[in-house]
This record gives C-alpha cells, structure tokens and sequence, in this order.
C-alpha cells in the first residue's frame, strides 16, 4: 500500500466514529429551517451537504482543509525550478488534510506517471468528434467512455463489503485524475494546434507534463499548476461538485461521475463563465480595433449587457459576497507578468467599473468579480487563445476536488442522496394561500 492510501486508511478509520456519533446521539438535531424562498431559490444557502475537503466563507473565500489559497500556495511543495506547487501535493492535501513532504509528493508523483497512459480507444473517441464540437462534450465523452476501465465497478459486480468501496475508489480516481491532462491536451491539439502523435515526458509531475503536451513554452507549467490548484474545490454545493457527488452517491463509478461534473460546468452561469468573459471582451475588442476604451465607453458596454437582457459574465456568486481570491491571486500574477498586456487592462478597468453598475441595477447580491474574470486573460497571454477551451482547463482542475470528496464519500459510506420535493399546490396550502 502506498504512504498516502496508508494514510488515508487512518484517517479514515479515525473519522467514521465521529459520523456514527452525529448519527447515533443527534440525528434529530434540527440544523435548519427552510423556507419558501429557498425551496424555489435553488435551495441556496441550505446546510445540507458535509464535506472536509474544502470550506466558503462569504468574505473570506476558500480554505481547502483550513488552509487559505496563499497557504495552499506557499506550504505545499514546489517542483525544482517552479514557483507554483505540485498539483498532486495539493491531491494529497486534499485527501487527507496534510501538507505532504517532498518526498511524500514525489512518490505520488510517480505512482500517477505509471498511471497517465491514455488505452488507444479514447485516441479514437477523441479523434471522431468532429472539429466544431465543443471542447467540453468532447471532454465529457472521453471521461464516459474510460467507464469500462472502472475497478470499483468490476468489484461491485464481483461482491465487495461496504466498508471498502473507498479502495477501488481511490484507484479509479487516481486513474481517472492522471489521465485527464493528457484527454485535454489531446482536445486541444485536435482541435486547435492541428500536432499529433504528441509525446508524455515522464520526468514531469502532473502541470510540467501538461504544459509539455500542450507545446507550451515555460512558465506555462507554473500557470497550469496555479490554474487547477485554484480551480479544484469549492465546496460541495456548487453545479460540478455537487453533480459529481450526487451520481457517485448512487454507486455509480467515477467516469459517470466526472462525466456528470463536466457536463454541469459546461454552463455559462457556472465554469463556462470564463469562455464567455473572453467573447464577450472581444466583441467590444473588435468594435474598439486597437484602441483600449474610456471608462465611459466600457460603462456603456456594460449598461447595454444588462440592458439586453444578459448577466456581466464573471461577476456575481452564489456565496461569496467580495471579491474572490482566486480573482486575485490571478490579478497578482498578471501584474506581476504583463501588466501591460491590453487584454489585462481591458479586465483591469471592468474590475473598476462593473461593481458600481451592478450595485446601481441593484440585483445582484454581490457585485465583485469572481474567478472567471480573470483566468480568461492569463490564459490568452500565454498562448491558449481558444476561448471555448477554457472550461476544459477548470474541468481537469475541478475534478481533482470532486474525486477527493467522492472517495471520501465512499469511506464514510454516505447514502443514496434523495432530497424531498413537494408540488406548488402543496407549498401553497403550507404557507395558507387559498384556491
Ligand atoms: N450580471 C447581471 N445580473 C446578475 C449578475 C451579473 N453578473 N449576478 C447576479 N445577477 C442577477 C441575477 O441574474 C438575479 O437576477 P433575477 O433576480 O432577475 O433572476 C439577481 O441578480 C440576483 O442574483 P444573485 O442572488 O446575486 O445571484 P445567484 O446566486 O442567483 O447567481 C451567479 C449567481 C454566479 C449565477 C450570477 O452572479 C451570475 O449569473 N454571474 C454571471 C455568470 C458568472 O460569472 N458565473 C460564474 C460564477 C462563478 C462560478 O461558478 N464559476 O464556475
């Protein structure tokens, strides 16, 4: 058994009496009241899902295990050379809640390059989509058809006890997480690079080898590092990381649950947000040629957004209530690389202007940006101009927090989900409104 699945195992066998405890002495503690506007509000802000894996404070933001994004950045291990950490170091971190050593991420390392080859079929599945399909169905298919690859599945049918289901779940997932670079730089080089035949190094961890795929020069390793650690969790309510744990909560495997979560980001109010903060600059972009606009003239751009009928894509949460930290962290890095890049400065002055308007409207609950502003724009500057590409990137990052949770899931045996719905006519008698 490897350090971490060893590791996992204790922590696991340490947490299942703190759930049967909850259960057994307070199962009947009312930590809710729903109302009405919740119901028909997509149940937002509902306490009913239980995760350790990552935690959204409003103001604060995201803490993956306790730590902070800048924690995350500075605590976990670097690979030589590199400013942004190991992305199988912050797998680790989310697994079991401990920054690994380097040795620790090393030997993970390693155990996901034996695991990153990709069976020739998926080639194929990849290759027959044709050129003007999305990036992000072709995603989804991929994922899908691996689903015969599953070990959980096989030993489900074979007879297994529930308390292991986590084991062939921890397999699959580290499968299915070390593969996913390799399916998405495969997308990107069939349907925008036009290289095939693109060889896998080896000697690289999980950001170097993708860049490396990808044809990308450095630093484009660091940016695929920070991209999939900021985008891997943000807690269990969210569309992709709530899908994924739903379908796993019925024992489906993880390929129909990775499936599911990349088909729920594919949609603009959630992950898809990023694509359509490019497009929707570069319609401005194109209408101003080289020029970058006045304040006036973005102002206008933004009014008529929401004049016709449309949302300001990147700004706006469901939580948050400030301006995400990933937002930042990304705006840091752009600072700090091209400050003078256009595009930047296009994204820079909607920070400026886009609050005030959208508190001016005075609908939406929080006017600041969020991680999809941004992320866009960074990676444009590094080559990656295929705006319909970019959910792809969040999608391989996203998945490493929904594979973390689904194992843990699985190791805590949490049931079948099955909320109750009621009809309008029953809320109506509920709240006393007569027909
Ligand atoms: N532009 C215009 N209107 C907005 C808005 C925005 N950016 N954000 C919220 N609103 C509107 C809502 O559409 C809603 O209008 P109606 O009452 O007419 O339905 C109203 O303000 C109240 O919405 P809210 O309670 O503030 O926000 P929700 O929790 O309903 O929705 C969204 C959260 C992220 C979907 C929303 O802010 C939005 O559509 N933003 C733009 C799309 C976007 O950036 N999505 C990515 C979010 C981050 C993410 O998940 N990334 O993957």
């Amino acid at each position: 058994m490897s350090n971490l699945k060893e590791r996992l195992f204790k922590k696991i066998e340490a947490h299942r009496p703190r759930i049967k405890r909850l259960l057994d002495e307070h199962g009947e503690t009312v930590v809710n009241e729903v109302t009405v506007q919740q119901i028909i509000g997509g149940m937002r802000g509902i306490k009913s899902l239980i995760t350790d894996i990552s935690y959204l404070d409003p103001y604060e933001g995201i803490r993956y295990r306790g730590y902070t994004l800048p924690e995350v950045f500075e605590k976990l291990p670097k690979p030589k050379g590199a400013k942004m950490p190991y992305v199988e170091g912050l797998f680790y971190l989310l697994l079991t809640g401990d920054i690994p050593t380097e040795d620790e991420v090393s030997e993970l390392t390693y155990e996901c390059v034996f695991r990153r080859q990709l069976p020739k079929y998926v080639y194929e599945v990849i290759d027959a989509f044709p050129n003007n399909s999305h990036p992000m169905v072709i995603l989804s298919a991929a994922v899908m058809s691996m689903q015969r690859e599953s070990i959980f599945n096989l030993k489900y049918q074979r007879g297994m006890d529930k308390t292991d289901y986590w084991d062939p779940t921890f397999e699959d997932a580290l499968n299915l997480m070390s593969k996913l670079p390799v399916i998405g730089a495969h997308i990107y080089n069939k349907l925008y690079a036009k290289r095939s035949n693109v060889y896998q190094d080896p000697t690289l961890d999980f950001g170097g080898n993708f860049a490396y795929m990808m044809g990308k020069d450095l630093p484009y390793d660091d940016v695929s590092r920070m991209y999939f650690i900021l985008h891997a969790d943000h807690e269990s309510g969210n569309v992709s990381a709530h899908t994924g744990h739903l379908i796993a909560s019925s024992l489906s495997d993880v390929y129909y649950s990775i499936s599911g979560m990349i088909n729920g980001l594919a949609g603009p109010l959630h992950g898809l947000a990023n694509q359509e903060v490019l497009r929707w600059i570069q319609d401005l972009r194109a209408k101003m040629g080289d020029k970058v606009p006045s304040e006036a003239v973005m102002k206008k751009f933004v009014w008529d957004t929401l004049e016709g009928g449309q949302v300001v894509p990147g700004f706006g949460h469901a939580v948050l209530r400030k301006t995400d930290p990933r937002y930042q962290i990304q705006r840091d890095f752009s600072l700090e690389h091209f400050p003078e890049d256009e595009l930047f400065k296009y994204v820079d002055m909607l920070y400026k202007v886009v609050p005030p308007i959208l508190q001016e409207q005075g609908k939406a609950k929080n006017p600041w940006p969020n991680v999809d502003a941004q992320s866009g724009v960074v990676q444009w500057q590094y080559g990656v101009t295929q705006y319909d590409y970019y959910t792809v990137l969040f999608s391989i990052g996203r998945a490493l927090g929904v594979l973390a949770n689904i194992i843990w899931d699985r190791a805590l045996g949490f049931p079948l989900e099955r909320p109750k719905s009621i009809t309008t006519y029953m809320l109506e008698q509920i709240v006393g409104i007569k027909k």
